[in-house]
Parts: C-alpha cells; structure tokens; sequence
C-alpha cells in the first residue's frame, strides 16, 4: 500500500486534501484522485483502504514516486542535504544562518559523512587557513563535546587532529574561556579523516550546514 498524496476527500458534505482528523480517521471520506498524473502507476483493483495509527491514509490506487531533492545551493549525499557557506562568521551566527535555512550546522554521524566532508572541504577551501565550522561546541561545559541536537560526541567516532581539542587560552591567556567551538578541514587531505580542532567560537570561518531532503514527484 502506499500512502495517498494529492487526493481530495469528501467527508460530511466537506471538500478537504486527503487526512487527517486524529483520533477519528474518518473513513467514510469519499475519495477523489485525479490521475493519470506524471509519475503516477495506476495499479489493479481490488482497492484496499488502510488507515494507519497517525491516520495517513494508504491505498493501491495509485503509486507516486518521490525522491529526495535539495534546494538550489544544497547537495544530496547519503540521503541528506549539505550546504557549504561561502560566507565567514561566528561559530553562533553561522548556527542561526543555518537555522534560517531550515537546517542546522552539521552532526556528523559517521565515518563515510565525515569521507564525504572531508574529500568536499580538499574542493572548497581556499587555503588551509580556510576551516568549516560544524555543529559540535563544549560552550555549556568544559570538555563536554555536545552536537547541536544535544546528543554527546561519541567517543569511537571522533576525527580531532592529534593534540586536539586542547582548550588553549591565549598567548597570554587572553581568553579565559577557551576554545569551545569545533571545524574541521585540511586542503591537502587529513591523514585518517582526522582534521578536527577546537577553537575559539568568534573566529569567522565559512560553515556546513546538513538537513533532511524534500520528497519530490520530479524524479
Ligand atoms: C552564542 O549564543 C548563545 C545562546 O544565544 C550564548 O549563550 C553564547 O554566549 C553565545 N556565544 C558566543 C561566543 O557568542
Ligand atoms: C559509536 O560509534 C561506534 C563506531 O561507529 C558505533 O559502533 C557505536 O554504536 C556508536 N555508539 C553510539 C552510542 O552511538
Ligand atoms: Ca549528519
Ligand atoms: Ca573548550
Ligand atoms: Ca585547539
């Protein structure tokens, strides 16, 4: 079965898109799709209707296909959108400029996401000064490594450059907070992906943001 998108249901005399009136489904909604539609399998009677517990509703009227798609500037990799900014700023202003466009300055989750980072910084940066912040920061406490959605750093999937993070004040301990906030990049390629360090949060850098794809009919 698969879910129903672009249908019209008719309930109680009341033209709506298809769903959604949780608890009740109701599921004496008349259906109206418009097909043939691009994209669009017509499959065999018998029609079978099913509700699930969020009342989506799915039948076998009809397949849709969607893929994944980014926006314009963002790229699809492993099911995921990534932006690179072109752009310098604060570890914060990055995070908001992100937010802004509906994601959030990246988690890295694997050791295939940090290849595929590592292998797009080598293309972008323009000199090895030219670091990428991502979403890691111990602002809240010390040496407490938290991703931007709050989730600690898994200890077995880290890429700090050795002697990193190091928390370093200063010359003359001029920043007595530290270095708080985490970017990653080497232009001439990291040996064993390992090219993160800490550094201070109001350094201007360029940054990665990552979200989830859209559904698009436009395969
Ligand atoms: C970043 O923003 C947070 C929350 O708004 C704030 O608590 C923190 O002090 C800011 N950090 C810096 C380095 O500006
Ligand atoms: C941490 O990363 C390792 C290596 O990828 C993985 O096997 C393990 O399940 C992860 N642990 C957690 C809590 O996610
Ligand atoms: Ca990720
Ligand atoms: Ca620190
Ligand atoms: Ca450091």
């Amino acid at each position: 079965l698969y879910q129903v998108h672009h249908c019209m249901s008719v309930t109680l005399g009341l033209l709506s898109p298809v769903v959604v009136f949780p608890p009740l489904c109701l599921p004496l909604s008349v259906l109206f799709c418009r097909y043939p539609r691009p994209g669009a399998v017509h499959l065999q009677n018998p029609v079978h209707l099913h509700y699930d517990d969020n009342c989506n509703l799915y039948s076998n009227l009809l397949k849709v296909d969607t893929c994944p798609k980014c926006e314009e500037g963002w790229e699809l990799h492993g099911g995921k959108c990534y932006y690179f900014s072109t752009t310098k700023s604060t570890w914060n202003q990055s995070r908001d400029d992100c937010r802004s466009k509906g994601g959030d300055l990246v988690k890295i989750d694997s050791r295939e996401e940090q290849s595929f980072l590592e292998l797009r910084l080598r293309q972008k940066m323009d000199s090895d000064y030219d670091k990428f912040w991502i979403g890691l920061t111990d602002s809240k406490e010390e040496d407490k490594w938290l991703w931007v959605d709050d989730s600690p750093l898994n200890t077995s999937l880290t890429f700090w450059i050795r002697g990193e993070p190091d928390n370093w004040n200063g010359r003359n301990g001029e920043v007595p907070e530290g270095e708080d906030c985490a970017a990653m990049g080497k232009k001439s390629g990291a040996a064993d992906l390992k090219c993160w360090f800490d550094i201070f949060c109001k350094k201007n850098y360029k940054s990665i943001c990552e979200k989830s794809p859209g559904l698009s009919l436009d395969c």
